[in-house]
């Protein structure tokens, strides 16, 4: 059942970069209602703990480095078929290959810095928003 939310992070080449706003200002333009959102930085073993998943991938360790480098704006959103409209939204994962106007190819560096990261199930966006919100930040 879709819940019509889904969970985003501004990641910290794009934070750094001073992106924040542009991308800000693509998601609500886009539709997406902003629920939740905060500025923090993750522990080498949060960030771990998030891309659990990618524990095997050659690129891990790499990925766990960057993605606690910086301060990141992790956010829940809403809107109707968000899941799947915000990773429209985004882009492919390497920007090299995102279509024009989506915010990994306007704001992203590499395809390790690709300045955002988007759910990919309804499901995942559950797991990642209860990963950095309380429930009463998501009522
Ligand atoms: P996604 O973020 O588009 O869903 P995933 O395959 O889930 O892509 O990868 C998670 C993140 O890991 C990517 O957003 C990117 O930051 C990084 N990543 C993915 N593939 C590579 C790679 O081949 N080299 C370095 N980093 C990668």
């Amino acid at each position: 059942m879709p819940t019509n939310r889904t969970f985003t992070m501004i990641k910290p080449d794009a934070v750094a970069d001073g992106f924040t706003g542009p991308i800000i200002q693509q998601i609500e333009a886009a539709g997406f209602k902003i629920i939740a959102l905060k500025k923090i930085q993750l522990s080498s073993e949060e960030a771990g703990k998030f891309y659990a998943v990618h524990a095997e991938r050659p690129f891990f360790q790499s990925l766990c480095d960057y993605m606690c480098s910086g301060a990141i704006i992790p956010m829940v959103l809403e809107k109707e078929n968000a899941v799947e409209d915000f990773r429209t939204l985004i882009g492919a994962t390497n920007p090299a290959q995102a279509a024009e106007g989506t915010i990994r190819k306007q704001f992203a560096r590499s395809l390790e810095s690709n300045a955002i990261h988007g759910s990919d199930s309804d499901e995942n966006a559950a797991i990642e928003g209860a990963f950095f919100f309380t429930e009463k930040e998501l009522a």
